[in-house]
């Protein structure tokens, strides 16, 4: 299942979208955490983790995971740099392959976005934003 937002990002958006608009609503948690630590949720409580946090040695958040359809596999990955969040990628179809990348300009604008339409793991689709 596509997220309805992310659906509206393929169709076109004006330039300099904010991506926390058009992005899966996370659970807030702390951008620091203890030094390679990782905090992991079960929102459902069906007993399967879906949603997990991953901290850097300097406990600064590198990386978020979340199941969005809560069938028990990731299909959304959030990467952060110095924590700032930095791509987002998704698997869509629910495939257990990455379809979508979603490039961001100082953590929260779309800057590029790419998409893998037939399946191979390659971009095929892409799409840049200068910002406007
Ligand atoms: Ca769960
Ligand atoms: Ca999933």
């Amino acid at each position: 299942m596509l997220p309805v937002a992310l659906a509206a990002l393929l169709l076109g958006l004006p330039a300099a979208a904010r991506a926390d608009s058009l992005l899966p609503a996370k659970p807030s948690v702390d951008m620091r955490g203890a030094p390679n630590s990782v905090v992991e949720l079960d929102r459902d409580g069906d007993g399967k983790i879906d949603y997990r946090v991953v901290y850097d040695q300097a406990g600064v958040v590198s990386r978020e995971e979340m199941d969005y359809n809560f069938d028990g596999k990731m299909d959304t990955f959030y990467y952060y740099k110095g924590g700032v969040l930095q791509r987002i990628e998704v698997d869509s179809k629910n495939t257990g392959k990455i379809d979508i990348w979603v490039y961001l300009l100082d953590g929260t604008y779309v800057q590029r976005y790419e998409r893998d339409t037939d399946g191979d793991g390659k971009p095929d689709l892409v799409r840049t934003f200068n910002g406007g």
